[in-house]
């Protein structure tokens, strides 16, 4: 299970202030903390700015590369010109995720070199020309059509991650079920599946409970990766949890570590 830290995000007030006055040590402080907290990638959203995207992506990515040798960095922009700086920038080739394309054709032709000159993993959100899916079957067809569209003979589909969009349960309460019946839907195109956790409890009280019990739904189902805080310490607990109870865990030996120290 992949974890992407998700706070380095611009439409968090204090992320686009430090971005705003260029604060090194803010930007390095919620890096580090979220990879020793265990996550294995930064997200990294400059998209909500003032200023420049492509100016403010290059700066926080330099930063954080500057202190975290060999940081794998998950870069979250639908622009294609701050995808390219960030990664002609980035300096750990093959460590790096591009969040994201969509079904829309246009757009999978245009990152795809980009992707294969650097070796990237892409996650690809179950949206296309005709917008958001609402059944499971639904965006099992548009992963197909990403699927087909990606194809190439240097391409990877395990590079490939599938989102299928998560909304907030308290405007539709019934997409949970379709999101979490649509994992192993996908999965059988030989393609991973990833979340965005936190939107499911958008507008409603005690979010990191929801958070972490739809997490463990989804691991059941078969989830590989999450865009979550991983500060907030009912996540890593919860991933643990729910590998020592699905036999993903011999002798639960990461379970009793965690425990030892402090980490459940
Ligand atoms: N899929 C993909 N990428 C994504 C998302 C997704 N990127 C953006 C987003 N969704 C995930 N990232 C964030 C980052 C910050 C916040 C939410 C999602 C955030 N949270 C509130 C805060 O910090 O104030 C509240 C958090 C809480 O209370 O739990 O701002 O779905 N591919």
């Amino acid at each position: 299970m992949i974890i992407i830290g998700e706070r380095i995000n611009s439409t968090r007030p204090e992320i686009q202030a430090a971005i705003k006055n260029r604060n090194v040590s803010f930007i390095l402080k919620e890096a580090a903390s979220q990879l020793k907290a265990g996550a294995d990638y930064i997200d990294v959203n400059c998209a909500q700015t003032s200023g420049d995207e492509v100016q403010d992506i290059d700066w926080v990515i330099s930063v954080i590369q500057s202190e975290i040798k060999d940081v794998n960095i998950c870069i979250d922009s639908p622009n294609y010109l701050a995808i390219d700086r960030a990664l002609n920038i980035y300096k750990a080739k093959g460590r790096v995720i591009i969040n994201s394309i969509t079904g829309e054709e246009a757009r999978i032709k245009k990152i795809l070199p980009l992707i294969m000159n650097h070796k990237a993993k892409v996650i690809a959100l179950t949206m296309d020309e005709r917008g958001m899916p609402k059944t499971a079957s639904d965006r099992f067809e548009i992963a197909k059509v990403i699927v087909e569209r990606a194809k190439s003979d240097v391409f990877n589909p395990e590079d490939l991650y599938i989102d299928p969009l998560v909304r907030p349960i308290s405007t539709e309460p019934t997409q949970v079920k379709e999101i979490l019946n649509s994992i192993p839907l996908i999965k059988s195109l030989g393609v991973k599946t990833i979340l965005g956790l936190s939107n499911v409890s958008f507008g409603l009280p005690n979010r990191s409970l929801l958070n972490r019990t739809f997490l463990s739904m989804a691991i059941q189902m078969g989830l590989d990766a999450a865009i979550s805080d991983p500060l907030d310490k009912g996540i890593v607990s919860a991933i643990t949890a729910s590998n020592a109870l699905l036999g993903l865990d011999e002798y639960c030996v990461d379970y009793i570590k965690a425990f030892r120290v402090g980490k459940l």
